[in-house]
């Protein structure tokens, strides 16, 4: 018989709210509860698949501030694997290597969490059907710089080998460098297939006559930095030891970056009606449940200098149009867009006049970086942990942060004073 398993990776269970866009008390809400809905729905999809297996690769935690309900609930929804006869495998990644109460969970009996030493576990099967063993190790402590490949046993001969390896690969971005190791040294083993966790983008590496090596990604994205939909692997080793693999999708909430051209628009009432048109089309193609969008006013056009001074105004705005569209939330919006090339754009123009001085006398001086740095470093001593990276990871992170900020504040004071001078919304 064809064995079939879902293998999925870093659910980051309650995971606290890394982003400061996320305001809104529903909104916030819904993103708070998503990586357990996303949880429960990769279940459900185990049971109305009726696979024979779950594969969990690491990071079932976000870390040391793990609650014994997250634990609890975790447990709960490998129950109902349990009831339904379908074992579940487990590594623990660098994430649940903090968490404190993991050691002490009790789990169902189906359940196998690989510990310390490396197991290769035979899948009950019967006599005729393709022998299967399924290898795993975890790692205790939260950094692992080198290769954890050489603590694994060997294939077995005559087998299908499954590898489970929570890793960094050659390293990706916005991700700690843990037990790297390379698509050669997988292929190396001769494993059949590696689930691998830890990279929160899915990859797919597959080719014929060698190891499927699958980087499932995260089950639901949990701020914009984790846009597009997600998804848990399928995977079905048929009799003749031929492999395949499907995705199936599981985010409760959808992150999305949506562009909105806001060209030759004149009238406040146009802009409105664009935004709806934009996200009316996006939550049509969205399959999850709920669309969170970040939108990126691009292009010229006169109304610039308003959207800067009323954003207020345009977020209000922009609630109402979400909630006739319905499961449709707008985490956040960019002002990329500016005034037509004429006009107050002029050479001669008061506020081109003000807007050079600043730009020279001010901003650049050493006397305006040590009062902006100390603003950012009172802000951020004031932040919760998990937000304290808003300002980037290092000092030049930091520093073009800032830059991108005064700049967000010139526009800002210009775009003020000149509606000031104009009559106002039409
Ligand atoms: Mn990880």
């Amino acid at each position: 018989m064809a064995f079939r398993f879902i293998h999925s990776a870093d659910i980051h269970l309650d995971s606290p709210l890394r982003s400061l866009a996320l305001r809104d008390p529903a909104l916030a809400d819904l993103i708070g509860t998503a990586t357990r809905l996303a949880f429960v729905r990769l279940i459900d999809t185990c049971l109305e698949e009726r696979v024979d297996a779950l594969v969990l690769a690491g990071d079932l935690y976000d870390g040391s501030q793990t609650s014994m309900k997250t634990a609890r609930f975790l447990a709960d929804q490998m129950g109902r694997l349990h009831a339904a006869g379908i074992c579940t495998f487990v590594i623990r990644g660098n994430h649940d290597a903090l968490s404190k109460i993991t050691p002490e969970l009790v789990l169902p009996d189906s359940v196998k969490l690989y510990r310390g030493h490396a197991e290769a576990v035979p899948v009950q099967r019967s006599a005729v059907d393709v022998p299967i063993h399924i290898h795993g190790v975890s790692f205790a402590q939260p950094d692992a710089p080198e290769s954890l490949l050489g603590k694994y046993k060997p294939a077995v001969a005559g087998s299908i080998n499954i590898g489970i390896l929570h890793t960094s690969l050659g390293g990706a971005a916005g991700h700690d460098r843990y037990a790297p190791c390379s698509i050669a040294d997988l292929r190396a083993t001769g494993f059949e297939y590696w689930a691998l966790g830890h990279i929160h983008l899915r990859s797919v590496d597959s080719r014929a006559d060698t190891s499927t090596i699958v980087m499932p990604g995260i089950p639901q994205g949990r701020d914009i930095g984790e846009a597009g939909a997600k998804s848990v692997t399928l995977v079905t080793i048929h009799d003749d030891r031929r492999l395949t693999i499907e995705e199936r999708f599981t985010s409760v909430a959808q992150f999305e970056r949506l562009t909105v051209d806001v060209t030759a628009l004149t009238e406040w009432p146009d802009l409105i009606r664009r935004f709806s048109r934009t996200l009316a089309a996006a939550r049509s193609t969205v399959k999850a449940e709920h669309l969170v969008a970040r939108l990126y006013l691009t292009g010229q056009t006169p109304l610039a200098w308003l959207i800067r001074r009323d954003r207020d105004v345009m977020r209000t705005e922009l609630d109402r149009v979400c909630e006739t569209i319905g499961t449709c939330w707008v985490e956040s919006v960019e002002i990329g867009c500016t005034m037509p090339d004429r006009g107050p754009a002029a050479p001669d123009h008061p506020l081109t006049e003000l807007r050079s001085l600043i730009e020279t006398r001010i901003i650049g001086t050493p006397a305006f970086g040590t009062e902006i740095a100390e603003i950012a470093e009172e802000l951020l001593a004031q932040l919760p942990p998990e937000c304290r990276k808003a300002f980037g990871d290092d000092e030049a992170g930091l520093d073009a942060a800032l830059t991108a900020l005064a700049d967000e504040g010139i526009a800002d004071v210009l775009a003020r004073l000149h509606a000031g001078t104009e009559a106002g919304r039409t």
